[in-house]
């Protein structure tokens, strides 16, 4: 991680990045990176590992303000482009963050805050004109980056990464999926979580590829990119995938022909983050000739697992272990299963440090002898891991994202017209898993004054898709609500 600035320079004139409305080369990110850090060190020797939020849009003032961060010697800490105020004040406060660097477009919603916490608030073109100053000498055993995570604790938790970490997470994937400086790929997932951050803008930085930016996601603005026949490698979570086939059966046999011709250009495509649908798998093999490369991953681990880029890739398995991640499947009590069903657990330097200040959570989500717990359960068949579920029916992925169903319970418990409720997922074929929630209320409570409610509270994507309203939600003899019986009303 720490070499890709003196590799940026080496890199050039080539160009690292294309956003709509311009092209970036290496040599202007290395540049304008290096004014970045000079201005957040502000005359001070180095950062010393201060948290740096930043909420910045995809594309090269992404990137130029993440390299200048590293560079200070701050730990960046990248804030959702889309969640509303409390969400981003959780993390602004969990993270003890002393600077904000925000686009113009977050500034009024982030400046109250900002000045009660008396936390520096930057416009990313006001830190570009930092002069040449010296810059500390970063050791790699820092920490590099926090991102939050929902898990089975109400509150999302910081998983802290090392530069080492992150370079560990960086290089097996460059050498697996055979990175090079001639590749050229497209991003157009959210940049606060690994899928986005790791597999798509580090890599391509890492190996001197072009990273292509596309802020909005749409199937059209996604094929109108495919037809130029520039992008090479592509990476998205099946939700994706499904949204490009069911637009690709809306266009005329022209416009197909024409994309069909685009995608002889790549040599990969990758799915993630969520369970690959094998009919996905298959309709997209159909259209676009490619045998989608499925792999499994997690914040805490980056990548463990991928199908092999040159061999079989096998329909609803995630694949063999990386090379340098240790995996093996463990029983309850954290002894190792051959032949059987067991959670995937993790060694290797791709493994975070630690959960942000939660000493005893990250004791928790290790084994006594040091693998990390992922919670997921998988088995081997003929070498390949396929995922068979969770070990916490709390943890949701919709649409790629993780969600908790226990940070949406305990916001919705404080509405004052809900007694109780419980969230939980029921399976949808394009989203993977949806949303649901049953309230126990007046059945006069009105779910969609609700649902705008949560809406201001937290992330769209979170809110419940569906209300149930009950007198008394079902329960078992322990009093606990039984979210098995409640899934049948949906
Ligand atoms: C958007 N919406 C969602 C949603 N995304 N609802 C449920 N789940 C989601 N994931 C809802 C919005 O709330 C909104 O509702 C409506 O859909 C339109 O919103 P949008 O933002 O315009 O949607 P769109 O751009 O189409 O987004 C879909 C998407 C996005 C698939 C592009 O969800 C996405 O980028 N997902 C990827 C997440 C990701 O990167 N995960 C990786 C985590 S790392 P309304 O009601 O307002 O209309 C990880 C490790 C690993 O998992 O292995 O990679
Ligand atoms: P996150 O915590 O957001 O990084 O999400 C990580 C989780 O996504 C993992 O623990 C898995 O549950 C899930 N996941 C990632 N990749 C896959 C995959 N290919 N198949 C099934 N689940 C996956």
């Amino acid at each position: 991680m720490l070499n890709y600035f003196d590799k940026a320079l080496e890199y050039g004139s080539k160009i690292a990045i294309i956003t709509e409305n311009n092209t970036y080369t290496y040599a202007q990110l290395h540049e304008t990176s290096v004014g970045i850090a000079a201005s957040l060190l502000n005359g001070a020797a180095d950062l010393a590992a201060q948290r740096v939020a930043f909420m910045v849009n995809p594309g090269f003032d992404y990137v130029a303000v993440q390299w200048g961060i590293w560079r200070a010697g701050g730990v960046a800490v990248p804030l959702c482009i889309t969640h509303p105020l409390n969400a981003l004040q959780y993390v602004i406060e969990d993270t003890q963050a002393s600077i904000i660097v925000a686009d113009q477009g977050y500034h009024e919603m982030l400046s109250i805050l900002a000045a009660e916490k008396n936390i520096m608030l930057y416009l990313p073109q006001d830190l570009k004109k930092g002069s040449q100053v010296a810059l500390p000498q970063l050791n790699t055993s820092r920490n590099a980056m926090i991102l939050y995570t929902s898990g089975t604790t109400n509150l999302p938790k910081g998983v802290v990464t090392t530069f080492e970490g992150l370079d560990a997470q960086v290089s097996t994937l460059i050498k697996a999926w055979e990175w090079t400086s001639n590749d050229h790929t497209l991003c157009l997932l959210p940049l606060h979580h690994v899928h986005g951050i790791i597999n798509v803008v580090c890599c391509a930085m890492a190996s001197g590829a072009t990273c292509e930016f596309l802020n909005k996601f749409s199937a059209q603005g996604v094929f109108d990119i495919f037809n130029r026949k520039q992008v090479n490698v592509f990476m998205a979570v099946p939700t994706i995938y499904y949204k490009l086939i069911a637009h690709w059966d809306t266009l005329t046999d022209a416009a197909q022909l024409q994309l069909k011709e685009s995608y002889t250009h790549f040599r990969l495509m990758i799915s993630g983050s969520a369970a690959l649908p094998v009919t996905v798998m298959d309709r997209w093999k159909e259209i676009s000739g490619h045998i989608l490369l499925e792999r499994y991953g997690m914040t805490e681990i980056g990548m463990a697992i991928s199908n092999p880029y040159h061999g079989l890739r096998m329909p609803g398995h995630v694949g063999l272990a990386l090379p340098g991640v240790n995996v093996r499947l463990a029983a309850e009590d954290d002894t190792e299963v051959v032949g059987e069903p067991g959670e995937i657990q993790i060694k290797g330097k791709n493994v975070f440090l630690a959960y942000w200040q939660r000493p005893e959570e990250t004791a928790k989500s290790f084994t006594s002898d040091g693998w990390f717990k992922t919670g997921d359960i998988a088995v081997l068949n003929d070498g390949y891991y396929k995922i068979l579920g969770r070990n916490s029916t709390d943890i949701i992925k919709s649409g790629g994202y993780k969600i908790s169903a226990l940070e949406i319970e305990e916001v919705l418990r404080t509405h004052p017209l809900i007694t109780d409720c419980a969230v939980l997922a029921i399976d949808d074929e394009e989203w993977g898993e949806l949303v649901v929630a049953a309230l126990e209320a007046d059945a006069a409570i009105d779910t969609a004054e609700v649902n705008t409610w949560l809406r201001a509270l937290m992330a769209s994507y979170k809110t419940p898709k569906k209300y149930v309203v009950l007198k008394d939600l079902p329960r078992n003899a322990m009093g606990k609500v039984t979210k098995k019986e409640l899934k049948s009303l949906f």
